[in-house]
């Protein structure tokens, strides 16, 4: 469709997203693979989610803030580790964690910054379109005006690095319909 205007936002330095990543009949096949493993309710200190995780490799422990090591990310996602490393250009070894987020219908993942030992996070998403947020990290830049909004599609990739991630915080908000949110991570010092 034509536009008179550019309806895509700017984003922070640092951010990127593509769309169509990865096509239809790989998004129903990992839709499959993720309805055979076992998440569970995300545990955030005394508060329990209502978005779903599963986390493979170095996973961030918040309770604990340190690293720890898990299962190894399962084969069935070895082509997406494949072709982000590909695209990237970095080594797939280089990607340390892996987080499956299931997210049931009016379900969020409130503001925040990716832990800190990790340097790039490249999130997937299946299913569902999804409002996602980005503003300032700085409490006195945190207007209205300065909050942007990114529609990330089902099949699509957005790329988190730099400024975006350290100097911005990020969001998502009530989906109408489940939501899988596939992210990966590099970790700062490999
Ligand atoms: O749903 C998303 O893509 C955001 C995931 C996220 O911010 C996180 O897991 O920390």
């Amino acid at each position: 469709m034509n536009t008179l205007f550019d309806i895509t936002p700017t984003l922070p330095t640092g951010f990127s997203y593509k769309d169509n990543f990865i096509t239809e009949a790989e998004e129903i096949h990992l839709v499959q693979v993720i309805g055979g493993l076992e998440l569970t309710s995300m545990q955030f200190h005394e508060y329990t989610a209502k978005r779903k995780v599963l986390s493979f490799g170095r996973g961030w422990s918040f309770t604990e803030q340190q690293l720890k090591t898990g299962n190894p990310i399962p084969a069935e996602f070895s082509f997406l580790v494949e072709r982000i490393a590909q695209h990237l250009s970095i080594p797939p070894e280089t990607i340390a964690q892996f987080l499956i987020t299931e997210y049931p219908v009016g379900s969020v993942i409130n503001w925040h910054r990716d832990a800190p030992p990790f340097e790039t996070i490249i999130g997937i998403s299946l299913l569902s379109d999804c409002s996602f947020k980005l503003r300032p990290q700085e409490k006195e830049k945190q207007t209205r005006k300065a909050t942007i909004t990114l529609t990330v599609k089902p099949r699509s990739m957005y790329i988190m690095t730099g400024a975006s991630k350290t100097d911005w915080q990020h969001c998502t908000t009530p989906l109408n319909t489940i939501r899988y949110a596939l992210t990966f991570r590099t970790l700062k010092y490999f």
